[in-house]
């Protein structure tokens, strides 16, 4: 009896062995940090979903029911162009502009918004199933996380779904806003996490894990939702802007090793 137990917790302690260094394995991918370039003030009241630039354009959409919005403002000067709010119960999430339409989610409602990339008007609306956490487009196609570790892919006039793909490691995550960098990679923030991943989204494999954690001081809010959200490359360059939930700040940042 003695002798079996001695087996099974040398056993049960081989097996831990073996599963730890299978998830050492399993999670190669290089860590980095973030660098701060530059700081730009941001709305406190905008909780933050989505967030892109196009030229000298920042488009931000924001959450929570009865003060969901969409922004436009000039990137260099903060010069607000256009502003549309989302009418209770909306829930705002993740925003990209694809040819001439800007796609807004929404969370748990099944809509997602067509609008004019100048007047942020409503041209359109799409339904779909489960989720709307975070969009980008990429090579024609719009990339959409909904809180899982799996991407779908998206006709970005119709917005039918073409394709998925699972991350091969990582397979908690919760893949919350998305930014289609030009390199072709997907960068997405792990909610509720400071990590950001860096995804190859023909693979699925996780190229890299940036710790963006310690950029602000926290809690802002007391319910803990004030979370790292929104992810922009600065077009032309290798800085991105990240920004937050209710975060007065918004930080211009290079990704670089750990
Ligand atoms: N999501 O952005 C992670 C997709 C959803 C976040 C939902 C947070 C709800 C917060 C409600 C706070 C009420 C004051």
């Amino acid at each position: 009896m003695k002798r079996n137990r001695q087996t099974l917790a040398i056993g049960v302690l081989v097996g831990l062995v073996i599963w730890g260094g299978c998830a050492a394995a399993d999670d190669a991918s290089p860590a980095m940090n973030v660098e701060v370039v530059a700081t730009r003030s941001h709305d406190p009241r905008a909780f933050t979903q989505g967030l892109e630039i196009d030229g000298d354009v920042l488009y931000e959409g924001t959450g929570l029911s009865g003060a969901s919005s969409v922004r436009a403002t000039n990137r260099f000067t903060g010069e607000q162009l256009a502003r549309v709010d989302l009418p209770a119960p909306y829930f705002g999430e993740g925003l990209t502009l694809a040819g001439d339409k800007l796609w807004q989610l929404t969370w748990q409602d099944h809509t997602a918004f067509a609008r004019d990339p100048n007047t942020l008007a409503e041209i359109g609306r799409a339904s779909y199933a489960g989720e709307g956490w975070g969009l980008c487009t990429r090579a024609g196609r719009l990339v959409m996380s909904d809180g899982t570790d799996t991407l779908t892919f998206r006709d970005p006039v119709t917005f039918a779904p073409t394709g998925s793909i699972r991350l091969t490691s990582h397979q908690n995550a919760r893949l919350n806003e998305l930014d289609c960098a030009e390199d072709g990679s997907v960068y997405a923030n792990d909610w509720p996490s400071d990590n950001i991943l860096r995804i190859d989204p023909d693979s699925g494999q996780v190229l890299a894990q940036i710790n963006a954690a310690g950029l602000l001081p926290r809690p802002l809010i007391p319910n803990g939702e004030d979370t790292l959200n929104g992810i922009a490359q600065i077009p032309g360059t290798d800085r991105f802007l990240l920004a937050g939930k209710n975060w007065p700040t918004t930080f211009e940042v290079r990704f670089v090793p750990a």
